[in-house]
């Protein structure tokens, strides 16, 4: 049994990834994760798609990490099973990927919508990190990107208490990118996806890869990135493309080469 659906449904170059095990609302076991991970593997290769989105159903994007699953677990057991590498390997998706949130993202859900690059969330989303409540603190980048996202003292206190916030709290402070009815969350991510799908894919992943420096990096160093990676996109077809169309007042029709 697989707890992921992956359609192309929306093509061409979107690809959508649907987080399924509504019965313990996307619950993220080991098994899911695996999946999503190897979905995402094999997309980021896939020259078809250009754009993956995430989602899940509209109750849930994702509760959470599977607590029945972790719940007896030691340290020593959380250390062999290594999940910190699965992880790892979803964050180093080169292609965008939008979360389409509805519902609650609490834990690891808040965790892997924070790993997308934008989120779009319906107006019921709820967000937290309520790993508090359990015993325990964010263990997939919660802190360190919920600090970043939506700064210390209401990172500080969603940490520390496990409140959630809504989603126009989480517009307000900068979470996610936008807020529409429940019945248009996923639209209006393929609509944004459309938007990316029809630029350079090449500029697309240097441009991701530029601003994810931004948090990892000094100034000096990201503008060093920055520089590498604009020089690189000069290197494609595509901006060759880009340029000329504008010149040729046509519509740009990127190869991604
Ligand atoms: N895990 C397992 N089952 C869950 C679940 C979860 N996180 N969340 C919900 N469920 C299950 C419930 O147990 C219930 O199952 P049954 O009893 O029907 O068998 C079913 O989903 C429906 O849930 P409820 O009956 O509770 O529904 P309610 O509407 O009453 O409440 C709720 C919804 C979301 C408020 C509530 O379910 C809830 O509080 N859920 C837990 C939320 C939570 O604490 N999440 C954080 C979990 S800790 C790591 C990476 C990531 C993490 C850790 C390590 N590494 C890389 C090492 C992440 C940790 C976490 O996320």
């Amino acid at each position: 049994m697989s707890f992921i659906n992956v359609t192309a449904e929306y093509q061409p170059y979107i690809a959508l990834i649907e987080l399924n095990r509504p019965k313990e609302l996307n619950a993220l076991n080991l098994q899911l994760m695996a999946e999503l991970r190897d979905a995402l593997q094999q997309l980021d290769q896939d020259t078809q798609v250009r754009v993956i989105i995430i989602t899940g159903n509209e109750r849930a994007f994702a509760a959470g990490a599977d607590i029945k699953q972790m719940a007896g677990k030691t340290a020593i057991d959380m250390l062999n099973l290594d999940q910190f590498s699965t992880w790892d390997q979803i964050r180093k998706t080169r292609k965008p990927l939008i979360a389409a949130v509805s519902g609650y993202a609490l834990g690891g859900g808040c965790e892997l919508a924070m790993t997308c690059d934008m989120i779009v969330a319906s107006e019921t989303a709820q967000f937290g990190q309520p790993e508090i409540k359990i015993g325990v603190i964010p263990g997939a980048g919660g802190t360190q990107r919920l600090t970043r996202a939506v700064g210390k003292a209401r990172a500080m206190e969603m940490v520390l208490t496990g409140k959630f916030i809504n989603a126009g709290e989480a517009l307000r402070y900068g979470l996610v990118n936008k807020v529409v009815p429940v019945e248009l969350y996923r639209e209006e991510a393929v609509k944004l996806a459309r938007q990316i799908a029809g630029m350079s894919p090449i500029a697309a992943k240097l441009g991701k890869e530029a601003v994810n420096r931004a948090f990892e990096t000094h100034l000096d160093e990201g503008l060093h990135f920055e520089r590498k990676n604009f020089y690189l996109a000069f290197a494609s077809e595509d901006q060759q493309e880009g340029m000329q169309a504008f010149i040729d007042k046509r519509p740009p029709n990127y190869q991604g080469k």
